[in-house]
């Protein structure tokens, strides 16, 4: 017995040793705050949003602790009722079948415990679906397999472009890429801004997910679903396709750059030349080659 803790120890310690010179020598970048799991992570993606604090505090404040509560007293009542009816502690059994103040008591408790639940959930949902005033509004469409967005020519876009998952060969761990999430082509926001995102997909059902931004939702061919965010601090922050839509369903990351205002106004300039060239969808033309 003692013999297997220390191993497990001993495992632990060597797996996060590897982790972090792992870390270390590839330069990728597992901070703290990162926009995407990090090993040996517990909870969730660090929030950026403040729908995204707001699930952070219903989970961890409110759903955890009552989950633990209840779970506890559960578990409390029935190795009570094993210790103090059995047949030896018990022998002769109470004929009782009705207890009105009990009966009221487990009627009315989870009533209340639901409803205790209902408003913060109600006031989330509100939140995520009434969608403020929006300074930019960015269109993705999901399709098989990878991301395509468009900036509307009036918010100083005009252009559209493809983003596809990096292939293993391009990855450079020393630059900050990530393996199964890093993108030819980012989605660039402006960091403090309310954005709007009109999501909708080309073939299959897919579903747009970034858990440090609280927003997740569906991408349904013929219907434009919109959800928003106002990212609060600048970076890389990572999602993928949520819906199980095919082979490549695990290769469609979303990658999105969250970038200061100039910095943003700078890759609008830049993104309407070096798109502009581009036919409606590259990623149509290689996909349709490679069939
Ligand atoms: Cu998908």
């Amino acid at each position: 017995m003692r013999f297997s803790v220390g191993s497990t120890d001993r495992g632990l310690a060597l797996g996060a040793a590897a982790a972090l010179a792992g870390a270390a020598t590839t330069g990728q970048a597992f901070a703290a705050g990162a926009g995407h799991s990090t090993p040996g992570q517990m909870g969730m993606q660090d929030a950026v949003t403040p729908i995204a604090d707001y699930i952070h505090w219903f989970h961890n404040g409110l759903l955890l602790p009552m989950c633990i509560v209840i779970s506890v007293f559960v578990l409390g009542l029935l190795v009570y009722v094993m210790m103090r009816f059995n047949e030896k502690a018990n022998p002769t059994p109470s004929k009782l079948t009705h207890h009105t103040g009990l009966e009221v008591a487990w009627t009315v408790i989870p009533i209340v415990i639901l409803v205790v639940l209902a408003i913060p959930s109600f006031d989330l949902l509100n939140k995520q679906l009434r969608i403020p005033a929006a300074d930019v509004t960015v269109k993705v469409t999901g399709k098989q397999w990878y991301w395509s967005y468009e900036y509307p020519k009036d918010q100083g876009g005009g252009f559209g472009f493809d983003s596809l998952m990096k292939p293993e060969k391009d990855i450079d761990l020393a630059k900050g890429d990530l393996r199964l999430l890093s993108v030819d082509n980012e989605v660039v926001v402006p960091v403090g801004k309310v954005v709007r995102m009109q999501v909708t997909a080309a073939d299959v059902i897919h579903s747009f997910v970034v858990p440090s931004f609280g927003i997740k939702i569906d991408a349904m061919p013929g219907r434009l679903n919109e959800t928003w965010f106002k990212a609060e601090r600048e970076g890389m922050y990572y999602g993928q396709c949520s819906k199980i839509c095919g082979k490549d369903h695990a290769y469609m990351p979303i990658a999105v750059r969250v970038v200061s205002e100039q910095a943003y106004t700078a890759w609008l300039g830049e993104a309407k030349k070096k798109f502009a060239a581009m036919p409606a969808s590259v990623a149509d033309a290689a996909l349709s080659l490679r069939q």
